[in-house]
This record gives structure tokens, C-alpha cells and sequence, in this order.
């Protein structure tokens, strides 16, 4: 079978950081994992180099545009081998064979009439390159960029999207995958209830003139989105390229929620215009924050993905990112929350179940993972086989849904219940015993058998981990081409040529190391304790904040938002607080609940409303990816006031 995965192609006015690592560390397993399923995979990066952003970034830095581009978009296709990342294609939007791909796209939505000639005038976000609307903006402020956006009125071209509206909800009512996580899929539906505006695609030359001209009018280049998006079928060589018959109907795109706009709407319009089937699915992740804060330039908090494998090592690096982020929420990078993972999943758990098998393997049965007598299982063996079993099956499950903290979560519960069999099974003992012998081997093949099947499901996330397995197992009969459909199969375990040097897979992290995040606070190294670095803080830090029990006795929506509900309390004097729970709770379920605030909040104010304090709540992450709000409701008997100490 075919797959054809694509990340975003990055915008070149920034070097490389975190945020792009973890898409294109994230397509990058998945397409080793179509592999490992035996498909032929095609997997998609690139760069994204027209429209105004890139033209002041060059400017600002003295450079021509074409002599910027160059430069950055070096840099990121340098930073993909340093991330073991392996892009088949690796696009640029200046290659000349993208241009003309656009400009042939253009002329067929223009001969068509799906292009007009218009004058519009409206807000211009310059950080989003397009015109936003009223209702997009956040005291009067583009949510993204935090900058109002400035009133333009000039001619432009503009793509029928309108038109396809219809189409479009229909498309994505009847094809439940087609936008994953659902949170995002009912985002659009919700964005789609509203009737769609048609899509201004020009930009006049007097304006800008870092673009792709249009074919058909010369003093206008072609907005940056109209041209990015095509990047994915230039990729494949549309419109009669081989890889494009082999590879269209299959493609899947990856981004971040900030561009789901774009390509859950203006692209699948676009080529409902040009006459082709949509793309198969497009999987939307959340945003990777620093220490909880948005990771900004300004903030000095930016991570670089080479300083941070440099620091962690690329393994350990893209084991963190998979498992560290619910796909779809948010997630908050720190230090210290690498380095427990490495500490606790990858030296702990896989590197002692690891070292403490080969040793003994090792040791007692002259070096060579022994084969199995599958006729002298006991019920121990079974319940590992069983459990490798069901972790192969929930893996695929997982891994293809890009739940990949999911598929690993499975992969670690059968780690688990490796050390327990081995501390349950204690071959040390058996060894001393000569009527044990064969019980002996059984035990040792077990655990042989069950690391170098733990090698395979983990080579798409830890390529180089993987294969050091294999190496040290002496089981190294290349694990592609659908071996994993016969995973779960004792019968097919390549026999080991014998054990290679027993490898430490895992060092554990000294947690005292300057932290990767910290260091790159421009010449701030900053010098944290331990303590700080282990997110753990001291009691009065804790007393701090003053806890108490409100009652609830009214509540109401706000008015223009979906998101917040305003609560009167008494603490027991009268308080108002604005909670973001109105997705969770409606006002008439709340009135006369006794909740817990945190009552010595500065104030703030919400949508033009002082909130004085911050109903407590719990995240609870549901299935599909989303997550609902639970509030700390305490018992009724309460008074209202009561300290929580
Ligand atoms: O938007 N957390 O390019 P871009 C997680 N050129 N992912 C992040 C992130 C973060 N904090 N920050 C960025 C563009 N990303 C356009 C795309 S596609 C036809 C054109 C990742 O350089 C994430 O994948 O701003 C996000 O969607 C992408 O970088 C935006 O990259």
C-alpha cells in the first residue's frame, strides 16, 4: 500500500526550534511505521519562502530575498539528519518546478471562473499575511500576533470558496477521519456554520514583490497561502507525474492547530476547484510550550532541536516528544520533565529490563538468545505472549491514529510486566539448580524474544535504540517489509548468531546538568537547584496561595464568548469570578455548588469583566483528544470561607 505523509512547509524567517522538530519528528515515525507495516511511503518536508514575512526578514537582515531564503532553508534541511529524520523530498517554494505548478493551477481555477477581480477592504494581519474578520479578533487585536490589524482597502483576485462550502461540510460530516483529533473536526464544523467568505489570492506588486506572479495579470504575485498549499502536490509531480497517480489519493497532511484554517478549509476547496479529490487526512497537534509559558523570540525561551539532541541525544529526544504530548492538547517542555522521563522510562525500565536479560543471557546460556520450547509454557510465559499480543494489536491502533503516547504507553505496560517476570521467574535461582535447566532456557528465551520484538515496535520512534537491540541480541534479520503483521508470532523469531557487546542502551541524567532551556535564555544562564529543576517547590511556596470554599449563587454566560461562564460566589462576602467552564457546565447546573478558589489573586479582567480569583478544576483528557473541565466541588455541608491548608 502506498502512504504519502507531509509535514507544513516551514516559513524560512526563523531558524529551526522545537515546534518544527516535533511535527517533523512526529511524521517522520509515522512514515517509518507505514514502513515497518510494509507500505511503499512517501514522506514530505520543505520550506516555505514567498509573501511579506519573508521579504522583511531579509530586509532586516541586510540580505537580498533569494541570497535569505537560501541561507535558512539550508539550515533547516541541515537540522533533519541530526534529528534522524528521512524525508524522501525535501520541497522549496522558489524551486522553479513549484512555480510553475502554481502558475498552471491558477490559470485552470481563472479559465474556470473560480477567480474574480474585486476591491476589498478589511483588516490586514501582517504576522497572518490575510484579512481577518470581526469576530476572529480579541479586543480588537489579532489573538496570534497581539497586534491590531490595519484597515486596507485595495484590488485584489479572489477564489470562489464560497462555492464550496456546501461541499465541504458535507465532506467532512461523511468522513469522520478526515479531521483528527474530533476536537479540531467540530472546530471547523463550528467555523463552517457561518457563511465562508471567498478568499482574497493576490497581492499587488506596488505592495510586494517577493511572490509568485500570476500567470494572467502581471502587477500582482500570488498570496503566500495559494502558493504554499500547492506544495504538496508539486511534491508528487502534478498534474501527470507517476508519484502523483500513486500518491494523491493517499495523502495525508500533519500541522499544528495554528494552521488548521488553511488547510481545513482553503486547501480542500482549492482542490475541489481544480477538479481533485481531497486529501485523505489531515492530523492536527497542539502547541509545545516552555516551563508552560509560549515559546517567543522575545522571551528568550526558544529551544533549539540541535542544542537539544546535543544535550539529550536524538533518541531519548524523540521518545520524550511522542510520549510527553497528548496528540492533539498542548504540552509543556521543561528539563526537568526530559530528564525524569530518561530517567524513570528509558534507563530504568527499558535499560535495566535491557542490560539485567543480556547479562544473564550472557551468563547462563553461553551467550545466544536459547529458542523456545513452546510445548513448556507455563501460564507465566502465556501472560507474556498474550500481553506482547495485545500490544502489537492497541500499537497499530495507536500509531496510526498518531496517538502515539497511546501506542508507547502499551509498549511500556509489557516492560513493566517484563521486570515483574523476571523478578517472579528469578533465573538466578534456577541456574543454581541442575533439574531447572530447561525451565532455565525457556525463561531466558522469553525475554529474548520479547526485547527483540520490543526493538521492532520501538525502531520507528528510536531508530538508532532499535537497532543497538537487535545488534546486542544478535538478532538482527532486518525487521522491515510487514514483519510487523507476524510480530506477535514465537514461531518467527530470527535465531541469535549470539549475543554482540551488552550495551548501557541509557545513561542516566544527571539532573544537576545546566538545563538545555535555561541556556538558551540569552546570557542568562540561570543557576536552578534541583528541587526547581524537578518542578518540586517548598511549603511556603504552596501556603502562598490562599484556598478557600465559595458557594456558588449565580451564574451567567458572558456574552460573545462560548469559553467563559460569570460566577457570583461568597467567600462569604461577595466575589465575582470569571471561570472558562461554559463547555463543561451550563449556569443553571451550578447555582448553590460549593466549590474551591484560589482567593488571593491579583484581579483580572476577562472580556471587560474584573475576575477576582480562579475557580479551581480538573483536566480531564477524554478520548478523542480533547479535554473536558471538572470542577473541585467540596462537600455541601461546607461553610463557605473555610480555609484549605
Ligand atoms: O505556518 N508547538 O510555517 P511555520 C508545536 N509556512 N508545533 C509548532 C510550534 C509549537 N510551539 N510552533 C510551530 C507556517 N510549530 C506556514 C505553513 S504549510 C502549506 C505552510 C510547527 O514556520 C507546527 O507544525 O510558522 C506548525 O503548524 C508549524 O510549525 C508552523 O510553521
Amino acid at each position: 500500500m502506498p502512504t504519502y505523509v507531509t509535514t507544513p512547509i516551514y516559513y524560512v524567517n526563523a531558524q529551526p526550534h522545537l515546534g518544527h522538530a516535533y511535527t517533523t519528528i512526529i511524521t517522520d515515525t509515522y512514515s517509518r511505521f507505514r514502513r515497518l507495516a510494509g507500505d511503499q511511503v512517501r514522506f514530505q518536508t520543505g520550506t516555505d519562502e514567498h509573501g511579506e514575512k519573508i521579504a522583511e526578514a531579509a530586509a532586516k537582515a541586510g540580505d537580498s530575498p533569494r541570497d535569505y531564503v537560501d541561507r535558512i532553508a539550508a539550515t533547516f534541511k541541515a537540522t533533519w539528519p541530526l534529528l534522524n529524520v528521512r524525508p524522501d523530498h525535501i520541497i522549496r517554494t522558489t524551486d522553479s518546478e513549484h512555480i510553475r505548478t502554481v502558475q498552471h493551477i491558477l490559470d485552470q481555477v481563472h479559465q474556470q471562473g473560480d477567480i474574480y477581480f474585486s476591491e476589498y477592504a478589511g483588516l490586514y494581519c501582517r504576522g497572518c499575511e490575510r484579512f481577518l474578520t470581526d469576530k476572529e479578533l480579541v479586543e480588537g487585536k489579532c489573538p496570534d500576533h497581539l497586534v491590531e490589524p490595519e484597515p486596507i482597502a485595495e484590488q485584489n483576485y479572489f477564489f470562489r470558496m464560497s462555492k464550496y462550502q456546501d461541499w465541504l461540510i458535507e465532506h467532512i460530516k461523511q468522513n469522520p477521519e478526515f479531521i483528527t483529533p474530533e476536537r479540531y473536526r467540530n472546530e471547523v464544523l463550528a467555523f463552517l456554520d457561518e457563511p465562508l467568505e471567498d478568499l482574497c489570492i493576490s497581492r499587488p506588486t506596488s505592495r510586494l514583490t517577493w511572490g509568485i506572479p500570476l500567470p494572467f495579470d502581471s502587477n500582482f504575485v500570488t498570496y503566500v497561502w495559494f502558493d504554499a498549499l500547492i506544495n504538496y502536490l508539486t511534491g508528487i509531480g502534478y498534474p501527470d507525474g507517476p508519484l502523483f497517480a500513486k500518491y494523491w489519493s493517499v495523502a495525508e497532511h500533519v500541522i499544528a492547530k495554528d494552521i488548521l484554517k488553511p488547510h481545513a478549509i482553503y486547501w480542500p476547496t482549492m482542490l475541489k476547484s481544480m477538479g481533485l479529490a481531497p486529501f485523505k487526512r489531515l492530523h492536527v497537534h497542539g502547541y509545545w510550550n516552555v516551563d508552560a509559558t509560549k515559546m517567543s523570540k522575545s522571551l528568550g525561551n526558544v529551544i533549539r532541536p540541535r542544542e537539544l539532541a546535543e544535550e539529550y541525544g536524538v533518541d531519548p529526544m524523540r521518545y520524550f516528544l511522542l510520549r510527553e504530548m497528548s496528540f492533539g492538547l498542548d504540552a509543556s517542555f521543561s528539563s526537568a520533565a526530559i530528564i525524569t522521563r530518561q530517567n524513570a522510562d528509558l534507563a530504568n525500565d527499558l535499560g535495566n529490563l535491557f542490560s539485567r536479560s543480556l547479562t544473564m543471557i550472557g551468563k547462563y546460556t553461553q551467550g545466544r538468545v536459547p529458542s523456545l520450547d513452546i510445548a513448556a509454557l507455563d501460564s507465566d510465559d502465556r501472560e507474556v505472549q498474550e500481553a506482547l499480543h495485545n500490544m502489537v494489536a492497541t500499537y497499530e491502533i495507536e500509531m496510526n491514529a498518531f496517538r502515539f503516547h497511546k501506542a508507547l504507553q502499551a509498549v511500556w505496560e509489557v516492560i513493566s510486566l517484563l521486570n515483574r517476570y523476571i523478578v517472579t521467574n528469578a533465573p538466578w535461582e534456577l541456574a543454581k539448580d541442575v533439574s531447572k535447566q530447561e525451565r532455565l532456557h525457556n525463561v531466558l528465551a522469553i525475554l529474548g524474544g520479547s526485547l527483540w520484538m520490543l526493538a521492532v515496535v520501538l525502531k520507528p520512534v528510536m531508530p538508532e535504540t532499535a537497532a543497538k537491540m537487535a545488534k546486542a541480541l544478535g538478532m538482527e534479520e532486518p525487521f522491515d517489509a510487514a514483519e510487523l503483521a507476524q510480530l506477535g508470532d514465537w514461531a518467527r523469531l530470527p535465531p541469535s548468531s549470539g549475543l554482540g557487546e551488552v550495551l548501557q542502551l541509557f545513561p542516566r541524567m544527571d539532573k544537576k546538568k545546566e538545563p538545555v532551556v535555561e541556556k538558551a535564555v540569552a546570557g542568562k544562564p540561570a543557576k536552578k537547584s534541583i528541587e526547581e529543576q524537578s518542578g518540586l517547590i517548598e511549603l511556603a511556596q504552596f501556603q502562598a496561595v490562599e484556598l478557600r470554599v465559595a458557594q456558588i449563587n449565580a451564574a451567567q454566560r458572558v456574552k460573545k464568548s462560548d469559553r467563559l461562564l460569570k460566577l457570583s460566589l461568597s467567600t462569604p462576602e461577595k466575589r465575582t469570578v470569571v471561570a472558562g467552564i461554559a463547555q463543561s457546565y451550563s449556569p443553571e447546573e451550578l447555582i448553590g455548588k460549593k466549590v474551591v478558589i484560589a482567593a488571593n489573586l491579583k484581579p483580572a479582567k476577562l472580556m471587560g469583566i474584573v475576575s477576582e480569583g480562579m475557580v479551581l478544576a480538573a483536566k480531564e483528557p477524554l478520548e478523542d483528544g480533547s479535554e473536558r473541565l471538572r470542577l473541585l466541588f467540596v462537600d455541601p455541608d461546607m461553610s463557605p470561607g473555610s480555609k484549605i491548608s
